[in-house]
């Protein structure tokens, strides 16, 4: 099957052209005007729409057992959500249960996402260390397509990785072309906070921002980023949710060292009064960690994506329904954490960013797609509008409406974090590898469809960081 997209605007991260799109068996074969196409390839009228690259979501945790239940959306419904919100590529997370090997939950992984309807690569957590992790790390770069790893640095008891953890994983990393990634949170605090705020009788969701204040995130974001310096590794901070650890994400950056920050639809957009709200319920579905933050840590953020100090912007979408969060209704830290979002990313940013005059159209693209794209090494055959890229493309309809819903999204969740926001700008059609699976509202995902993508090591940027560290090496003094 072909499609031609015909009378709309080319939008990547760095051009804004009038063009048509031509697609065939799964590629991008040719862009220009008036192409010359075979007479029965599918027609699509972009007139006055633009022509984005498919979003690609680094962040999302389908189908994942976590704290004694397992997500809700799977890769097949939430992969299916994705593509009706224009994501076309998700990057989901192995997380091996502990003394799994890691090779051994890789498979598993991979047998849950082959039901995915999207494309769809892993990073691997790293959540413990000995001589077969340093093996396995070494298989999955050369042979399985992992170029990231993960470290949650909170989950004390569960997944939490500890300094030396931290140090021989990116000292690992770094030998094989990988980046090292991390969740951060100080674990020891959350876990000794939550303990005091159960002693003192607070076991509602209130008590779950209180047991992960900002200074939580900060002090682990700096002592990862420092030891990331120290290993002379790059590194990237999963959903930077305040100013502490923007702080240090910035400082970093402003010396050299080679940071990257990825931000979530959710943290851009609610804030910290969802917790206070007088339906405990409610305030659980928005139990996720690291939790939401007041208002002027949502300005810092929306300042960190416009001075590209964050590059990226994500979802961590693991849902869990209401029955799912009542597990912790006595006991805060039992509430199962996480919100849904896969869907809505593209819709949300683009009416809070691009219609607000913070991020140019450009500047869109590159936030939801092409950067993650450059940072997981899928470019330029994701994140690109060009000849020999992946057909995943997003026809977006400026003047398109929608107001969001549990009751009309396709998220397998009875909650949306987004709920009544009606938006301007959404995608009227999706194509993933070249097919049309989402036109004017009608969601043709197909179970399966979405394929595996390797992501090969960095060797390029590696190969500079290095040199760069030698240039810098300090010389000797002289003591006269
Ligand atoms: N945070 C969440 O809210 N859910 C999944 C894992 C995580 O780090
Ligand atoms: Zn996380
Ligand atoms: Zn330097
Ligand atoms: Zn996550």
């Amino acid at each position: 099957m072909s499609i031609i997209i015909r009378g709309g605007t080319v939008v990547t991260a760095d051009m804004t052209f009038a063009a048509d799109v031509y697609c065939d068996e799964g590629k991008i074969v040719a862009i220009g005007d008036n192409l010359d196409v075979p007479e029965n390839a599918e027609c699509i009228d972009a007139t006055g729409q633009y022509i984005i690259p498919g979003g690609i979501d680094p962040h999302t945790h389908m189908q994942l057992p976590f704290m004694g239940t397992v997500a809700s959306d799977d890769f097949y419904t939430g992969t299916a959500a994705g593509l009706a919100g224009g994501t076309t590529t998700i990057i989901d997370f192995v997380i091996p249960a502990p003394g799994q090997s890691l090779i051994e939950a890789f498979h598993q992984w991979q047998d849950w996402a082959s039901k995915s309807a999207a494309d769809y690569s892993f990073h691997v957590a790293i959540t413990w260390w000995d001589d077969s992790v340093y093996e396995d790390m070494g298989t999955l770069v050369n042979e399985y397509g992992v170029n990231s790893f993960k470290h949650f640095m909170a989950y004390k008891n569960a997944i939490m990785a500890d300094d030396e953890t931290l140090v021989k994983s990116f000292r690992r990393s770094m030998d094989l072309g990988a980046i090292p990634t991390v969740h951060a949170e100080n674990g020891e605090l959350v876990f000794q906070l939550q303990q005091e705020m159960l002693s003192q009788g607070i076991t509602g969701p209130e008590g779950h921002p209180l047991s992960r204040p900002p200074a939580v995130e900060g002090e682990a974001a700096n002592r990862a980023i420092r030891i990331a310096e120290v290993m002379n590794v790059p590194i990237y901070v999963v959903h930077v949710s305040c100013k502490e650890s923007l702080e240090a994400i910035t400082r970093a950056r402003n010396e050299g060292q080679l940071v990257y920050g990825e931000v979530l639809a959710g943290h851009l957009l609610v804030d910290d009064s969802v917790y206070r709200h007088p339906n405990s319920e409610f305030a659980a579905a928005h139990v996720m960690s690291p939790p939401f933050r007041s208002k002027d840590h949502q300005a810092a953020l929306w300042k960190g994506l416009q001075s590209g100090n964050l590059q990226t912007t994500a979802t961590d979408h693991c849902c869990f329904c209401a029955d799912q969060k009542a597990a912790g209704k006595d006991d805060f830290t039992k509430i199962p954490n996480g919100t849904a979002g896969v869907e809505d990313r593209l819709a949300v940013l683009w009416d809070a960013g691009v219609n607000t005059g913070r991020l140019t159209i450009n500047e869109f693209v590159a936030a939801t797609s092409t950067n993650a794209a450059k940072i997981f090494n899928l470019y330029p055959r994701k994140g690109s509008v060009s000849v020999g890229a992946d057909a995943d493309l997003v026809v977006w309809d400026p003047k398109g409406t929608r107001t969001i819903s549990a009751k009309t999204h396709h998220q397998n969740i009875d909650f949306n974090i987004f709920e009544g926001r009606t938006v301007t700008g959404i995608p009227s059609h999706t194509i993933s590898r070249g097919k049309l699976v989402w036109a004017n509202g009608v969601l043709n995902a197909v179970r399966g469809a979405g394929q595996y993508v390797e992501r090969p090591p960095f060797n390029p940027m590696f190969d500079a960081l290095t040199k760069h560290a030698e240039v810098n090496a300090p010389t000797a003094v002289n003591s006269d």
